[in-house]
């Protein structure tokens, strides 16, 4: 098979090489991790979901994606660290062990792959998608509001041009509709959303298209609270948490918001380092503390789904 040349857990890795770890990765870890196709993007390139887990009949699934928006470059890092902690720590961590005995991992470690690609080559500042329409010269939509959650009703542009476009229609973008169509024929496995963009340490949890709260509002809550908790307790990093309306902004037709209007009940998003002083800029220096504070987070989270 191809191999991962040039690829490090501790740097940024252009979409290349990610798309050959993905392949490696599989390759090396066949009895932990498949990799399967779940669409292509607007420009035609394979998105790759990794099944992390040990083989078991009817098992609870989360599912985990990173790198919805281009140039927040610490998301895919983090996917990918993930997914390398869950092999090596495999039959060495008892939490690893039986998260990964009992759960499936899908992990989609970049889902607007053109976006990224173009923010490697043209502009690293680049946000949307990469797909153009007739009308308009304007290039992409935000993948975040692109999804049927109270579609482009409030903090989303009809405007083409505009950073945060929403899109002509829910889930016109071949990325979204992949995502969310894998999400629909596995709505009965997988039990939590977790969905990984930067920056501003903060996590986040439904909704963000209206200031109504969830129906389990004061179960998130707390759960997000032990896992900001959890996650300061290794650099003293500080997250923030709640409702995305309250807490960031209100912004329809985001993926979580989608997802837990699906039914899955623990849907969040994670706002990655930093709180603004590099901003999508952060320095690889910072990759290695900045997954493994998430780690504690994510494997927190699990472990009360596995739970409930
Ligand atoms: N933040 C998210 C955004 O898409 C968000 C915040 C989360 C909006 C959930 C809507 C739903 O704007 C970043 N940094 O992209
Ligand atoms: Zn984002």
């Amino acid at each position: 098979w191809s191999r991962a040349a040039g690829h490090s857990y501790t740097k940024y890795n252009d979409w290349e090489t990610i798309e050959a770890w993905t392949q490696q990765v599989a390759n090396e870890n066949p009895d932990l991790v498949s990799r399967s196709v779940i669409g292509t993007t607007f420009e035609g390139r394979p998105m790759y979901l990794l099944k992390v887990g040990k083989a078991k009949p009817n098992k609870p699934a989360i599912f985990m994606d990173c790198g919805f928006h281009a140039r927040e470059w610490i998301s895919p890092a983090f996917c990918q660290w993930f997914v390398r902690e869950a092999v090596r720590t495999y039959g060495q961590e008892i939490h690893m062990t039986e998260l990964l005995d009992e759960l499936d991992f899908y992990v989609l470690p970049v889902v607007n792959i053109d976006g990224y690609v173009y923010t490697w080559t043209k502009d690293r500042m680049w946000r949307k998608t990469r797909s153009t329409q007739a009308g308009t010269s304007c290039v992409g939509t935000d993948p975040n509001r692109n999804f049927a959650a109270g579609w482009c009703e409030v903090g989303a542009s009809t405007n083409p041009c505009s950073d945060t476009y929403c899109g002509p229609a829910p889930e016109s973008e071949k990325e979204t509709k992949a995502l969310a169509d894998f999400i629909r024929n596995n709505l009965s496995s997988i039990k939590a959303y977790l969905t990984f963009h930067s920056y501003s340490q903060m996590l986040l949890y439904p909704y963000s298209y209206t200031y109504n709260l969830p129906k389990n509002n004061v179960e998130l809550n707390s759960l997000a609270k032990a896992a900001v908790k959890e996650l300061a307790s290794l650099h003293g990093t500080k997250y923030t948490y709640g409702p995305g309306a309250s807490t960031i902004y209100l912004a329809a037709g985001g993926s979580d918001d989608w997802a837990y209007d699906q039914g899955i009940k623990y849907a969040f998003t994670f706002e990655l380092r930093d709180r603004g002083r590099h901003g999508f800029l952060l320095p690889e220096s910072q990759i290695r503390a900045t997954c493994e504070e998430t780690m504690l987070a994510v494997k927190l989270m699990a472990a009360y789904v596995l739970e409930h």
